[in-house]
């Protein structure tokens, strides 16, 4: 069967054919793509039929990108609204295998694809390893959880469609991820950036320089991380590291890949993916350059289609370098994440590259809201490095709460702690204990 979005040939090799494509080509492949999919969903999934007639739009009303910002959104909630599998575009002897994300709070969000979907990701997976500096022949210890979570199938079948050895490890058990590491000597790994420091703790409690290791480049992602975060990753392993981003709702890892020789954040493979910035409140669209949270409509899908998908996620958009698509910036937040504390809003990422900055500190790290009498108060748990005295470890919590104090502009409570345990999987960086009233 061919995909129903067989448009173009494209090849996707480096140095030439769509990674190198003019801005015109991009927007002409852009703009059927994007007409297809509107299509796609308005005559097969009755959500988008009821939601375009609603709003008065019909696909045959978009002539060009911008005519996108005619369509409604999609937010986690309206897929909700159809749980389990309401949102799909095709028939279930299509559907080659679901996916689902728990997120914080409700259903889970179901996601579906089918055998040209699954080609699709592979071949993105394995264009954004490439970028990340890894080659066909390579092997790539997958240590993304395998299951519900798109990070360790969408990883895997990417590896093996690049022509590297997948070693699937999956996350967890850490003592043997280390073995397997000594053992099969892997030449990249993958991972969410707090547990390959997770990793890099156990190895040197077991004696293992992690710098010793046969390992060359590390593909990062998930969650956020700062770039504090790359060079403790990047000195304690000797490897270079890069970001890999995506989520369930637009396939999975792969929708955007930093490159290894830039490391200037994320390309976004824009044959695939159309963004756009939008403000947060307003939900206007904002030029390039400026920050906002970021939409995606995929172009490609057939499973699962969706249009203008609010991801939360604040980042900008850049102009292309190392590629000619357009980059996304370091994502280090979601705006569901802020923190508003007395009056001055603050993500947890931002406390991170504080941390870094301290090497009597690690980057693991919590922050606790609670509250105090009328009062909301944060508390931040930060772990110590090794072996370090009852005296280092007062200056650095002194130190971090006048540093919070002056570049933030926010006080809090600060606590210093030998372990502070942020799960294995995505790190979790904010607990709310405050009473819901
Ligand atoms: O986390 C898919 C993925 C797996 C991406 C492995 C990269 C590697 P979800 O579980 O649906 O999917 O979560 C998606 O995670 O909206 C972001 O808030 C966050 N996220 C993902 N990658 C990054 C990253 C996968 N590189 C949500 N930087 C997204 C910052 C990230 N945040």
């Amino acid at each position: 069967m061919t995909s129903l979005y067989d448009i173009t040939s494209a090849h996707h090799g480096p140095e030439t054919g769509i990674e190198f494509a003019s801005r015109d080509e991009i927007t002409a492949l852009q703009t059927a793509r994007a007409k297809n999919t509107l299509r796609h969903a308005y005559y097969n999934v009755p959500h988008y039929r009821r939601e375009f007639d609603a709003k008065g739009v019909h696909p045959d009303d978009f002539r060009e990108l911008s005519d996108l910002a005619l369509f409604p959104f999609t937010d986690k909630n309206d897929l909700r609204a159809e749980y389990p599998f309401g949102m799909f575009a095709v028939g279930r002897n299509q559907l080659v295998r679901v996916h689902a994300s728990s997120g914080t709070t409700g259903l889970p969000t179901v996601v579906g694809y089918t055998r040209g979907d699954i080609e699709t990701w592979a071949d993105l997976v394995a264009r954004s390893l490439r970028a990340g500096g890894v080659r066909p022949g390579d092997k790539v210890q997958v240590a993304f959880g395998y299951g519900l979570f798109t990070g360790g199938l969408g990883a895997h079948y990417g590896v093996e469609k690049l022509g590297a050895t997948a070693i699937p490890t999956s996350g967890g058990m850490t003592e043997r991820q280390i073995q397997i590491i000594q053992d099969f000597k892997p030449d990249a790994i993958m991972a969410t950036p707090s547990y390959m420091l997770n990793v890099v703790d156990q190895m040197r409690k077991e004696g293992i320089d992690p710098a010793s290791t046969s390992l060359t480049h590390g593909i990062f992602g998930a969650e956020p991380w700062s770039e504090g975060m790359r060079r403790e990753l990047e000195e304690g392993l000797g490897i270079e590291a890069t970001d890999i981003y995506g989520l369930s709702e637009i396939m999975g890892p792969g929708v955007a890949q930093e490159c290894v020789e830039t490391k200037d954040g994320l390309t976004l493979w824009e044959d695939h993916f159309y963004p756009e910035i939008v403000n947060p409140e307003t939900l206007e669209p904002v030029p390039d350059g400026e920050f906002g949270e970021l939409i995606i409509t995929p172009l490609t899908k057939e499973a699962f289609p969706v249009i203008r998908y609010r991801t939360h996620d604040l980042t900008r958009l850049l102009p292309g370098t190392a590629r000619s698509m357009r980059r996304l910036q370091r994502i280090s937040a979601r705006n569901d994440d802020m923190i508003i504390l007395r009056g001055v809003n603050c993500f947890p990422s931002q406390f991170e590259e504080l941390i870094t900055e301290d090497p009597n500190l690690r980057p693991r790290y919590q922050c606790v809201l609670e509250r105090k009498g009328r009062m909301d108060a944060l508390r931040l748990l930060v772990e110590s490095s090794l072996d370090r005295t009852e005296d280092e470890r007062e200056q650095s919590r002194q130190h971090l709460i006048r540093q919070i104090k002056n570049r933030i502009g926010i006080s809090v409570i600060v606590e210093v702690h030998e372990h502070v345990d942020c799960g294995e999987g995505k790190a979790k960086r904010l607990v709310d204990n405050r009473p819901k009233d």
